[in-house]
């Protein structure tokens, strides 16, 4: 079954006489326009979902500005027009994918918890395909051991990256292990609440990845290596006493400034205890079985 977004149901005319190819440029108004076809979620594990408005309006994205607030309001001029992800490293077939590529994927709408590093959490009905799904329509090779994501750069968009101070070196780059990134959890999300990602949130494309800090769910990705070598993280690099690559949710590692141990869920008042792999111990933690979670962290 698909879901028709409220949005498309009010523009469906439009959308049949353009058809869809036409709507899946990605300037503003075509995104709004823009049909996500999706297999909705069951919502199995009943988890209980955060309020859209926190989620949309609570959020790290420091390109724009380490200021939650200012990041909404700057995110609301992105531009993604013509976006298009990069594809090189070790694999079969370079190639660069446009948003109509990507949304050919098959996407799935995926109920996740999200934990990020300064102890807010909440629970998004994300819309993505899974990694994997990539990683094999571009052939990657046996020799790649890790991906590489990165962030776009542009000095116009971003004021933060215009500044003569920018709070950290970017490009922002992350990166998973491979059989982190052939996890069936770990998601290419460009959709939330059933509607295209808003820029504050990392449109057109991020990663999310439910059972790691926050910070590695990489926003508005333009290039995706697969490389023989662990990639430094941005985070990592900023401190590295502090951000871990693996960077998995973890109660009994604190942060040298603050304890993980509980967590506040947004829009409530009370926090609550965090669970190891925020949850997901059952799905992942045999990727982790003969690490010390303590010195990999
Ligand atoms: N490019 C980029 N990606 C990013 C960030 C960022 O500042 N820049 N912040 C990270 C952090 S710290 C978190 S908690 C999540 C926040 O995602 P949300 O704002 O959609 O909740 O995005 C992550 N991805
Ligand atoms: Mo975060």
């Amino acid at each position: 079954m698909n879901i028709t977004p409220e949005n498309l149901y009010n523009n469906r005319r439009h959308f049949l006489k353009l058809g869809a190819g036409a709507l899946i440029g990605t300037s503003l108004i075509q995104s709004k326009l823009m049909a996500l076809n999706f297999t909705p979620s069951e919502n199995a594990q009943n988890l209980k979902i955060s309020d859209e408005k926190v989620a949309t309006n609570y959020v790290n994205f420091y390109e724009f500005s380490t200021d939650k607030k200012r990041a909404v309001e700057l995110a609301k001029n992105f531009n993604t027009n013509g976006w298009k992800i990069e594809i090189s490293g070790e694999v079969e077939e370079p190639m660069t994918l446009t948003m109509q590529d990507l949304l050919s994927f098959p996407l799935e709408e995926r109920i996740y918890r999200f934990r990020c590093v300064e102890t807010w959490s909440m629970v998004v009905p994300w819309v993505g395909f899974e990694l994997r799904a990539l990683i094999e329509k571009c052939k990657v090779k046996s020799d790649a051991k890790f991906v590489k994501f990165t962030t776009l750069f542009d000095k116009d968009q971003f004021a933060d990256q215009a500044s003569f101070f920018p709070t950290i070196d970017y490009p922002y780059v992350e990166g998973l292990r491979m059989d982190e990134a052939i996890h069936p959890l770990t998601l290419m999300a460009v959709g939330m609440y059933k509607k295209p990602l808003l820029g504050q949130n990392g449109a057109p494309i991020r990663l999310v990845v439910p059972w790691k800090y926050g910070f590695k769910s990489i926003k508005s990705i333009v290039k995706i290596e697969f490389v023989k070598d662990q990639p430094k993280s941005t985070w990592e690099l900023a401190n590295p006493r502090e951000y871990g690559f693996y960077a998995n949710v973890n109660p009994e590692v604190s942060h040298p400034r603050w304890s993980q141990a509980n967590e506040r869920p947004l829009g409530e008042f009370f926090t609550k205890p965090t669970l190891m792999f925020n949850g997901y111990g059952k799905e992942v933690a045999h990727l982790y079985k003969d690490m010390d979670l303590k010195v990999n962290f």
